[in-house]
Formats: C-alpha cells, sequence, structure tokens
C-alpha cells in the first residue's frame, strides 16, 4: 500500500514537473528548427548571403562566416542572420542557450575599436534587438575575449560593456545562455557562460552586471520581456566583424531553448503545420530564390523536397 502510493506521488510529481520537450537544433547533418533568414528592418531583408552560412555536416555545426554590414545603430545591412520565429508565450522559466567557438581564432581580427563577436540574438528586427555576445578585446589590442550585451531600442544602441574578464580563447566551446527566473519576489534576467576556463556554466563577474531584476531594472527587464513576446518576435545566432572585412567563420554546435518557434514546415508562421503550409508550397512550387518562406530547406528553390518536408511535419506543433 506503502509502496503503491510512493510510486503515486511520484508519478503525479514526474507529471507535474513534466516540461515541453525543448526545442533544440543540433546541425546534425541539416537543419532541426525552421530557420529563416529574414531580418524585418534591414536592407536587404534576406540577410542569407554569399553562400557563407551552411552547415558542416562533418562537424554538425552551423558555420557563419563573417560578412561586412550591420546592425549597428541606423546602417541595418546585417548579413546572414538566422533566426527561429516565436509563435507562442514563453514559459515562466524561459531559456536560450548556446554553444559556439571560432573555427580559427587566430583569424578572428583584434584591433583596437574593432570587436568582432558572436553570440545569442533576441530581436524583431534591426532596429530593437538584445544580443548576448563573446566579443574580442578592441581596447588592449591582445587576442583577447570576453563576454558582453548589446541591444537597441528604436536603433539607439547601448552596451553592456564587457560584463565578464576577458580570457585568451582556445578551441573549446564557448556556452552562452540566456534565461529568466521567475523569482517570486523579483523575478529576472540572468546571463550566463562557460569556457575551458570556468567550471561549468557561471555567472558574469560583475562591471555592469548581468542580472536584470524586474524591480531594480524595471525598464530593461520589461523591455527584454517585451520584446520576446511582439508579435514577429524571433530568436537566433549572430556574427559581426566589426567592419574589419574579416570572413572568419564561427561555429555553433547547437541552439536550445524552452521557447516555442515555429515547428518545420511552418511556412505561414502560425505554429502549426496544415494544409495552408501546404498549399503555400503548392503554389510557389517551382519558385527559385532565398529566403523565400515557401523554401522549407533553405537550398533556395521550391520543390518536392520542401513539400515532403511539410507533409512529414504535418499536424506538428500546435
Ligand atoms: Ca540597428
Ligand atoms: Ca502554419
Ligand atoms: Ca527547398
Amino acid at each position: 500500500m506503502k509502496r503503491t502510493l510512493v510510486s503515486l506521488i511520484a508519478a503525479i510529481t514526474l507529471l507535474s514537473t513534466a516540461h515541453v520537450q525543448p526545442y533544440r537544433d543540433d546541425f546534425d547533418g541539416g537543419f532541426a528548427l525552421n530557420w529563416s533568414w529574414k531580418l524585418p528592418q534591414n536592407d536587404p531583408l534576406c540577410t542569407l548571403f554569399d553562400n557563407a552560412a551552411f552547415i558542416n555536416a562533418e562537424e554538425s555545426v552551423l558555420v557563419i562566416q563573417m560578412r561586412d554590414g550591420g546592425m549597428f545603430s541606423n546602417f541595418n545591412t546585417h548579413k546572414n542572420v538566422p533566426t527561429l520565429r516565436i509563435v507562442g508565450a514563453p514559459p515562466d522559466d524561459w531559456y536560450i542557450e548556446t554553444s559556439l567557438r571560432a573555427a580559427d581564432w587566430n583569424q578572428v581580427p583584434y584591433c583596437q575599436w574593432c570587436y568582432p563577436q558572436a553570440g545569442i540574438l533576441i530581436a524583431t528586427g534591426a532596429k530593437n534587438y538584445f544580443q548576448q555576445l563573446v566579443t574580442r578585446d578592441g581596447n588592449n589590442g591582445l587576442p583577447d575575449v570576453y563576454a558582453s550585451a548589446n541591444w537597441e531600442r528604436d536603433d539607439q544602441f547601448e552596451w553592456a560593456y564587457r560584463v565578464s574578464q576577458s580570457w585568451i580563447p582556445d578551441d573549446g566551446w564557448i556556452k552562452l545562455r540566456i534565461e529568466h527566473v521567475p523569482d517570486p519576489n523579483n523575478p529576472y534576467i540572468v546571463l550566463t557562460y562557460a569556457h575551458s576556463g570556468t567550471n561549468g556554466l557561471t555567472e558574469y563577474d560583475g562591471f555592469n552586471g548581468a542580472r536584470y531584476y524586474s524591480i531594480e531594472d524595471a525598464e530593461l527587464y520589461n523591455w527584454i520581456v517585451g520584446l520576446l513576446t511582439t508579435p514577429g518576435a524571433r530568436i537566433g545566432l549572430y556574427t559581426d566583424n566589426a567592419g574589419t572585412g574579416s570572413q572568419a567563420a564561427f561555429w555553433f554546435n547547437y541552439l536550445e531553448t524552452n521557447i516555442p518557434v515555429a515547428p518545420v514546415g511552418d511556412v505561414n508562421t502560425d505554429g502549426i503545420v496544415d494544409d495552408a503550409d501546404l498549399l503555400a508550397v503548392l503554389f510557389n512550387f517551382g519558385t527559385e530564390g532565398e529566403c523565400q518562406d515557401e523554401d522549407v530547406t533553405n537550398d533556395g528553390v521550391v520543390d518536392d523536397a520542401d513539400l515532403l518536408t511539410v507533409l512529414f511535419n504535418f499536424g506538428s506543433g500546435g
């Protein structure tokens, strides 16, 4: 009897802590999530450029080679910004996590006033975004990197300056994670990172800090939360050559989030894959060009591969 009760309680506990499976892309030979290369308010709108962003099947990574162009201030000419479109309310304990490294840190330039960087993007477009980044140190002329944060509100650029001590990068993966901690007294957003010099994920160590409290930092906190819940919001992966002309590549090992994003095959990004998506592909069958919504496979053509992808995922989401 006692044993039955214990298993019952265990079962209930399991149920109550059951979470929706996170959305995760390991870039394992192809895309597992519904990536888009469109960036609203950016010119060009389609950021997929020069075939400089692709899956490296051997390494199971998404490679993004940096190109000139930026989201900085009102320049808004960025290249190669893959995003996932948010299609539902984030859970209370939302998070976004990635792991990245430079393909070769020696190729990532370091110079005064230049800050090549890569990381996580939360955006409604090129004018309004928040970024958690790993940034090359442009001040000391040494090949150091540090963790940082940038954001823009209506093209007004702000930065949290350096939010970690700098370190000399190696070939190890650098993990970045932004999450919401639903503390009942004072919920907050926290940025953490991990690299070969830390013992797992750790909080940034100071300067302007990397916690944004709902009480003390209400304006910024509310704005970040508001970004995620604005219609058309997206989360993505980001690289930036800081105008140095560098075409060095960053490797992204995975992206994982528990924020509902458009499922694969969801052409019209309403969160479900149904006949509307099928029809959209059929009506655009045979058309070519980059960044078409109907090109689910991101290979520049709408064909039977896209049709099959929608069919295989028919009914998912919702
Ligand atoms: Ca901008
Ligand atoms: Ca749909
Ligand atoms: Ca295609």
